[in-house]
Protein backbone atom coordinates (compact mmCIF):
# COMPACT_ATOMS: atom_id res chain seq x y z
CA UNK A 1 0.00 0.00 0.00
CA UNK A 2 1.55 3.52 -0.96
CA UNK A 3 2.04 5.57 1.87
CA UNK A 4 1.29 9.08 0.62
CA UNK A 5 2.75 12.34 2.71
CA UNK A 6 0.05 15.00 3.28
CA UNK A 7 1.54 19.25 3.30
CA UNK A 8 -1.05 21.45 3.90
CA UNK A 9 0.04 24.79 3.54
CA UNK A 10 -1.92 26.83 5.85
CA UNK A 11 -1.62 30.72 4.73
CA UNK A 12 1.32 31.84 2.74
CA UNK A 13 1.87 34.93 1.11
CA UNK A 14 -0.26 35.11 -1.82
CA UNK A 15 -4.11 35.25 -1.05
CA UNK A 16 -4.76 38.43 0.90
CA UNK A 17 -7.88 38.30 3.51
CA UNK A 18 -10.13 40.14 1.61
CA UNK A 19 -9.92 37.47 -1.12
CA UNK A 20 -12.03 34.59 2.02
CA UNK A 21 -13.41 35.15 5.59
CA UNK A 22 -11.35 31.68 6.33
CA UNK A 23 -8.05 32.42 5.65
CA UNK A 24 -6.32 32.60 8.91
CA UNK A 25 -4.17 35.49 9.35
CA UNK A 26 -4.49 35.84 12.96
CA UNK A 27 -2.01 34.28 15.16
CA UNK A 28 -4.66 32.12 16.37
CA UNK A 29 -6.28 31.35 13.75
CA UNK A 30 -2.93 30.36 12.32
CA UNK A 31 -2.66 27.84 15.19
CA UNK A 32 -6.24 26.08 15.38
CA UNK A 33 -6.34 25.69 11.46
CA UNK A 34 -2.89 24.41 11.75
CA UNK A 35 -4.16 22.07 14.84
CA UNK A 36 -7.08 21.18 12.94
CA UNK A 37 -5.37 19.88 9.92
CA UNK A 38 -2.90 17.78 11.27
CA UNK A 39 -5.71 16.32 13.39
CA UNK A 40 -7.72 15.70 9.67
CA UNK A 41 -4.11 13.91 8.43
CA UNK A 42 -1.69 16.37 7.77
CA UNK A 43 1.49 15.24 8.18
CA UNK A 44 4.06 18.40 7.06
CA UNK A 45 2.64 22.00 8.36
CA UNK A 46 4.03 24.44 5.58
CA UNK A 47 3.94 27.61 7.45
CA UNK A 48 4.32 31.65 6.86
CA UNK A 49 3.23 34.14 9.50
CA UNK A 50 1.00 37.36 9.29
CA UNK A 51 1.09 40.74 10.30
CA UNK A 52 -1.67 40.46 13.49
CA UNK A 53 -2.67 43.60 12.45
CA UNK A 54 -4.10 43.89 9.02
CA UNK A 55 -2.93 40.44 7.71
CA UNK A 56 -0.09 41.11 5.09
CA UNK A 57 2.62 39.00 4.80
CA UNK A 58 5.32 38.98 7.40
CA UNK A 59 8.85 37.57 8.55
CA UNK A 60 9.05 39.08 11.98
CA UNK A 61 9.68 36.35 14.16
CA UNK A 62 7.42 37.29 17.21
CA UNK A 63 4.67 36.87 14.90
CA UNK A 64 5.81 33.08 14.19
CA UNK A 65 6.47 32.96 18.04
CA UNK A 66 2.67 33.89 18.46
CA UNK A 67 1.52 30.72 16.79
CA UNK A 68 4.29 28.28 16.63
CA UNK A 69 4.45 27.18 20.08
CA UNK A 70 0.58 26.20 20.29
CA UNK A 71 0.76 24.16 16.65
CA UNK A 72 4.10 22.42 18.67
CA UNK A 73 1.68 21.66 21.53
CA UNK A 74 -1.08 20.55 20.07
CA UNK A 75 0.18 17.84 17.18
CA UNK A 76 2.84 16.07 16.24
CA UNK A 77 2.85 17.18 12.27
CA UNK A 78 6.17 18.29 10.99
CA UNK A 79 7.03 21.92 11.33
CA UNK A 80 8.07 23.08 7.85
CA UNK A 81 9.19 26.95 7.95
CA UNK A 82 9.38 28.94 4.48
CA UNK A 83 12.06 30.74 4.07
CA UNK A 84 10.55 32.04 0.57
CA UNK A 85 7.98 34.14 2.76
CA UNK A 86 6.83 36.80 0.49
CA UNK A 87 8.69 38.17 -2.79
CA UNK A 88 8.74 41.72 -1.88
CA UNK A 89 10.78 40.45 0.99
CA UNK A 90 14.84 40.98 1.35
CA UNK A 91 16.27 37.49 1.49
CA UNK A 92 17.50 38.10 5.16
CA UNK A 93 13.77 39.00 6.23
CA UNK A 94 12.66 35.84 4.69
CA UNK A 95 15.21 33.82 6.75
CA UNK A 96 14.81 35.58 9.92
CA UNK A 97 12.39 32.98 11.06
CA UNK A 98 13.98 29.80 10.22
CA UNK A 99 17.20 30.95 11.61
CA UNK A 100 15.24 31.82 14.92
CA UNK A 101 13.26 28.56 15.29
CA UNK A 102 15.48 25.93 13.44
CA UNK A 103 12.51 23.82 11.96
CA UNK A 104 12.92 20.86 10.47
CA UNK A 105 12.16 21.43 7.42
CA UNK A 106 11.72 24.50 5.68
CA UNK A 107 11.13 25.47 2.20
CA UNK A 108 13.76 26.41 -0.53
CA UNK A 109 13.21 28.06 -4.22
CA UNK A 110 15.06 26.66 -7.06
CA UNK A 111 15.27 29.75 -8.81
CA UNK A 112 14.66 33.06 -9.62
CA UNK A 113 12.00 34.33 -11.00
CA UNK A 114 8.36 36.43 -11.93
CA UNK A 115 6.00 35.96 -9.16
CA UNK A 116 3.01 37.60 -10.68
CA UNK A 117 -0.49 37.97 -9.06
CA UNK A 118 -1.65 40.80 -10.47
CA UNK A 119 -4.24 39.54 -12.40
CA UNK A 120 -6.10 38.40 -8.66
CA UNK A 121 -6.36 42.42 -8.24
CA UNK A 122 -8.65 42.09 -11.49
CA UNK A 123 -11.63 40.46 -9.91
CA UNK A 124 -14.07 42.94 -8.20
CA UNK A 125 -14.37 42.75 -4.36
CA UNK A 126 -13.75 45.14 -1.09
CA UNK A 127 -10.86 45.43 0.02
CA UNK A 128 -10.41 45.11 3.49
CA UNK A 129 -6.97 46.71 4.04
CA UNK A 130 -5.38 48.95 2.22
CA UNK A 131 -2.37 47.06 0.97
CA UNK A 132 -3.98 44.58 -0.54
CA UNK A 133 -4.81 45.70 -3.92
CA UNK A 134 -1.50 47.82 -4.36
CA UNK A 135 0.69 44.66 -3.23
CA UNK A 136 -1.46 42.38 -5.81
CA UNK A 137 -0.94 45.00 -8.68
CA UNK A 138 2.81 45.96 -7.68
CA UNK A 139 3.46 42.08 -8.86
CA UNK A 140 3.89 43.16 -12.82
CA UNK A 141 7.38 44.15 -12.09
CA UNK A 142 8.52 41.83 -9.24
CA UNK A 143 11.39 39.42 -9.24
CA UNK A 144 11.39 36.90 -6.52
CA UNK A 145 14.73 36.88 -6.00
CA UNK A 146 16.53 32.63 -5.88
CA UNK A 147 20.08 33.24 -7.08
CA UNK A 148 23.16 30.09 -6.84
CA UNK A 149 24.10 32.65 -4.08
CA UNK A 150 20.97 32.58 -2.48
CA UNK A 151 20.39 28.95 -2.70
CA UNK A 152 23.84 28.52 -1.55
CA UNK A 153 23.66 30.55 1.33
CA UNK A 154 20.35 28.28 2.87
CA UNK A 155 21.62 25.24 2.48
CA UNK A 156 24.91 26.30 4.42
CA UNK A 157 22.88 28.54 7.26
CA UNK A 158 19.91 26.45 7.59
CA UNK A 159 21.04 22.61 6.58
CA UNK A 160 24.52 22.38 7.51
CA UNK A 161 24.74 24.49 10.27
CA UNK A 162 21.26 23.83 11.37
CA UNK A 163 20.07 20.69 10.07
CA UNK A 164 17.21 21.22 8.55
CA UNK A 165 15.77 19.19 5.54
CA UNK A 166 14.48 20.81 2.45
CA UNK A 167 11.51 21.37 0.27
CA UNK A 168 12.74 22.25 -2.61
CA UNK A 169 10.28 24.12 -4.37
CA UNK A 170 10.88 23.90 -8.27
CA UNK A 171 8.55 25.96 -10.73
CA UNK A 172 10.37 25.19 -13.80
CA UNK A 173 12.34 22.42 -15.64
CA UNK A 174 15.61 24.53 -14.73
CA UNK A 175 15.15 24.35 -11.48
CA UNK A 176 16.08 20.58 -11.19
CA UNK A 177 18.94 21.10 -13.10
CA UNK A 178 19.98 23.66 -10.50
CA UNK A 179 19.09 21.24 -7.98
CA UNK A 180 21.47 18.77 -9.49
CA UNK A 181 24.15 21.35 -9.51
CA UNK A 182 24.10 21.70 -5.84
CA UNK A 183 23.89 17.76 -5.65
CA UNK A 184 27.37 18.00 -7.60
CA UNK A 185 28.84 20.39 -5.57
CA UNK A 186 27.85 18.46 -2.67
CA UNK A 187 25.77 20.49 -0.56
CA UNK A 188 22.59 18.48 -0.48
CA UNK A 189 21.80 14.92 0.93
CA UNK A 190 19.00 12.34 -0.53
CA UNK A 191 16.58 11.95 -0.38
CA UNK A 192 15.89 14.93 -2.33
CA UNK A 193 12.14 15.98 -1.38
CA UNK A 194 10.83 18.33 -4.26
CA UNK A 195 7.71 19.58 -4.50
CA UNK A 196 6.49 20.46 -8.38
CA UNK A 197 5.35 24.09 -8.13
CA UNK A 198 2.19 24.74 -10.87
CA UNK A 199 0.06 27.17 -11.98
CA UNK A 200 2.27 30.15 -10.78
CA UNK A 201 1.94 32.86 -13.13
CA UNK A 202 5.95 33.11 -14.38
CA UNK A 203 6.57 29.49 -13.35
CA UNK A 204 4.89 26.13 -15.56
CA UNK A 205 1.40 26.06 -15.82
CA UNK A 206 -0.93 22.61 -14.87
CA UNK A 207 -0.25 20.38 -17.22
CA UNK A 208 -0.28 16.48 -16.57
CA UNK A 209 1.61 15.85 -19.31
CA UNK A 210 4.38 18.16 -17.91
CA UNK A 211 4.53 16.46 -14.27
CA UNK A 212 5.02 12.80 -16.47
CA UNK A 213 7.76 14.59 -18.14
CA UNK A 214 9.08 15.99 -14.87
CA UNK A 215 9.52 13.01 -13.02
CA UNK A 216 11.17 10.82 -16.05
CA UNK A 217 13.59 14.04 -15.84
CA UNK A 218 13.64 13.70 -11.80
CA UNK A 219 14.81 10.32 -12.37
CA UNK A 220 17.40 10.72 -14.73
CA UNK A 221 18.90 13.09 -13.00
CA UNK A 222 18.50 11.62 -9.42
CA UNK A 223 17.81 7.88 -9.70
CA UNK A 224 16.49 6.55 -6.97
CA UNK A 225 17.34 9.80 -4.63
CA UNK A 226 14.94 11.47 -4.73
CA UNK A 227 11.03 12.01 -3.62
CA UNK A 228 8.26 14.48 -5.29
CA UNK A 229 5.45 15.92 -3.94
CA UNK A 230 3.27 18.37 -6.17
CA UNK A 231 1.10 21.42 -5.50
CA UNK A 232 -0.73 23.03 -7.62
CA UNK A 233 -2.31 26.53 -7.30
CA UNK A 234 -6.21 27.34 -7.75
CA UNK A 235 -8.98 24.78 -9.33
CA UNK A 236 -5.67 22.43 -10.39
CA UNK A 237 -4.84 21.50 -6.87
CA UNK A 238 -6.89 18.38 -6.43
CA UNK A 239 -6.54 16.65 -10.21
CA UNK A 240 -2.44 17.61 -10.22
CA UNK A 241 -2.23 16.08 -6.59
CA UNK A 242 -4.11 12.75 -7.75
CA UNK A 243 -2.13 12.51 -10.63
CA UNK A 244 1.07 12.62 -8.67
CA UNK A 245 -0.20 10.31 -6.08
CA UNK A 246 -1.17 7.71 -8.88
CA UNK A 247 2.67 8.45 -9.90
CA UNK A 248 3.83 7.51 -6.70
CA UNK A 249 4.10 11.04 -5.36
CA UNK A 250 2.89 13.48 -2.47
CA UNK A 251 0.74 15.97 -2.21
CA UNK A 252 0.61 19.37 -1.00
CA UNK A 253 -2.93 21.27 -0.22
CA UNK A 254 -4.00 24.64 2.02
CA UNK A 255 -5.19 27.85 1.60
CA UNK A 256 -1.49 29.27 0.72
CA UNK A 257 -2.64 28.01 -2.82
CA UNK A 258 -6.08 27.43 -3.16
CA UNK A 259 -9.03 29.37 -1.47
CA UNK A 260 -11.74 26.53 -2.71
CA UNK A 261 -12.76 22.95 -1.66
CA UNK A 262 -14.82 22.93 -4.80
CA UNK A 263 -16.27 25.04 -7.84
CA UNK A 264 -17.56 28.35 -6.69
CA UNK A 265 -16.99 27.34 -2.53
CA UNK A 266 -14.92 29.07 -0.41
CA UNK A 267 -13.28 26.34 1.67
CA UNK A 268 -14.13 26.54 5.35
CA UNK A 269 -10.88 26.06 6.31
CA UNK A 270 -7.75 24.06 6.01
CA UNK A 271 -8.41 20.98 7.81
CA UNK A 272 -11.34 20.68 4.74
CA UNK A 273 -9.01 20.65 2.11
CA UNK A 274 -7.20 17.64 3.69
CA UNK A 275 -10.01 16.14 4.86
CA UNK A 276 -11.21 15.75 0.94
CA UNK A 277 -7.70 14.84 -0.67
CA UNK A 278 -7.11 12.55 2.66
CA UNK A 279 -10.64 10.56 1.40
CA UNK A 280 -9.72 10.66 -1.90
CA UNK A 281 -6.45 9.01 -1.18
CA UNK A 282 -7.92 6.73 0.97
CA UNK A 283 -10.30 5.18 -1.34
CA UNK A 284 -7.36 5.09 -4.11
CA UNK A 285 -5.93 2.24 -1.66
CA UNK A 286 -3.31 4.62 0.10
CA UNK A 287 -2.23 5.04 3.30
CA UNK A 288 -1.43 8.52 4.99
CA UNK A 289 1.89 9.39 6.49
CA UNK A 290 1.87 10.15 10.02
CA UNK A 291 4.79 12.39 11.13
CA UNK A 292 6.90 9.65 12.19
CA UNK A 293 6.53 7.92 9.07
CA UNK A 294 7.72 11.08 7.40
CA UNK A 295 10.28 11.60 9.90
CA UNK A 296 12.00 8.58 8.79
CA UNK A 297 11.46 9.08 5.13
CA UNK A 298 12.83 12.08 4.92
CA UNK A 299 15.57 12.12 7.18
CA UNK A 300 14.12 14.71 9.74
CA UNK A 301 16.04 15.14 12.89
CA UNK A 302 13.35 15.15 15.08
CA UNK A 303 10.61 17.81 16.40
CA UNK A 304 13.06 17.77 19.71
CA UNK A 305 16.07 19.28 17.96
CA UNK A 306 14.10 22.39 16.93
CA UNK A 307 13.95 25.86 18.63
CA UNK A 308 10.02 25.65 19.25
CA UNK A 309 9.47 25.98 22.52
N1 LIG B 1 2.95 29.22 -2.51
C1 LIG B 1 3.90 28.51 -3.31
C2 LIG B 1 3.52 28.62 -4.75
C3 LIG B 1 7.74 29.23 -0.13
O1 LIG B 1 7.01 29.33 0.81
O2 LIG B 1 8.96 29.05 -0.05
C4 LIG B 1 5.26 29.00 -3.07
C5 LIG B 1 5.86 28.72 -1.73
C6 LIG B 1 7.19 29.34 -1.53
O3 LIG B 1 5.35 28.00 -0.92
ZN1 LIG C 1 4.94 28.91 1.07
Amino acid sequence: MPTTIITCAITGSIHTPSMSPHLPWRPEDIAAQSVAAAQAGATILHLHARDPKDGRPSANPDHFGAFLPQIAAGCDAVINLSTGGSAVMSLDDRLRAALTFRPEMCSLNMGTMNFALYPMAEKPRDWRFGWEEPFLRGTDDLVFKNTPRDIAGILQRMGQERGARFEFECYDIGHLYMLRHFVDRGLVQPPYFIQFVFGVLGGMGADPDTLDHLVALARKLFGADFMFSVLAAGRHQVPMALHAARMGGHVRVGLEDNLMIAKGQLAQSNAEQVTQIAGMLKDMGHKIATPQEARAMLGLKGADETAIA
